[in-house]
């Protein structure tokens, strides 16, 4: 298998109030033992922040980007075209179209630049985690193992009759 050169995660997101979404991300990435770091970078508040990150992401040793922006969402599109890592975007719920608006910013992005679309909230922060983990996986032995076992704790948590 070959030897890959980092196995981080970084997850950056849009604002301060993505947090208690993208916070389920870095749960799951605690407990498949991923090294990550978590900033927050805004695509039109700090187009600065956003270019330095996304132009230094590979040198600075990360594997994988996951992105959650909400409304006009146009953050993990932004770092894809700067880089050349693979990058995941989480829709965030907005308030006035339930997230709707995010989803379709980061999904729909025209051919050429793509961003990995996971579910609104917190079903794609944390499935942002596992599709991060499973790239991962790829090259590392050791990460695989801990994704298999929390496959396996999941199903062993589904009751066979309900209550
Ligand atoms: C986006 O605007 C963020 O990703 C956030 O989801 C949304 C609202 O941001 P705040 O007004 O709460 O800072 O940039």
């Amino acid at each position: 298998m070959p030897k890959i050169k980092s196995n981080k995660v970084s997850i950056v997101m849009g604002s301060q109030s993505d947090f208690k979404t993208m916070k389920l991300c870095q749960k799951v990435l605690k407990l498949l033992n991923i090294k990550f770091e978590t900033k927050i970078i805004s695509a039109h508040r700090t187009p600065n922040r956003l270019y330095e990150y996304a132009k230094n992401a590979e040198k600075n040793d990360i594997a994988v980007i996951i992105a959650g922006a909400g409304g006009s969402a146009h953050l993990p599109g932004m770092i894809s075209a700067l880089t050349y890592l693979p990058v995941l975007g989480v829709p965030i719920e907005s308030k006035k179209l339930k997230g709707l608006d995010s989803l379709l910013s980061i999904a729909q992005m025209p051919k050429g630049i793509p961003v990995g679309t996971l579910a609104i909230g917190e079903d794609g922060a944390i499935n942002s985690a596992l599709l991060a983990a499973s790239i991962i996986a790829i090259s590392d032995n050791k990460i695989k193992n801990n994704l298999r076992r929390w496959r396996i704790n999941q199903s062993r948590s589904v009751k066979k009759k309900p209550k």
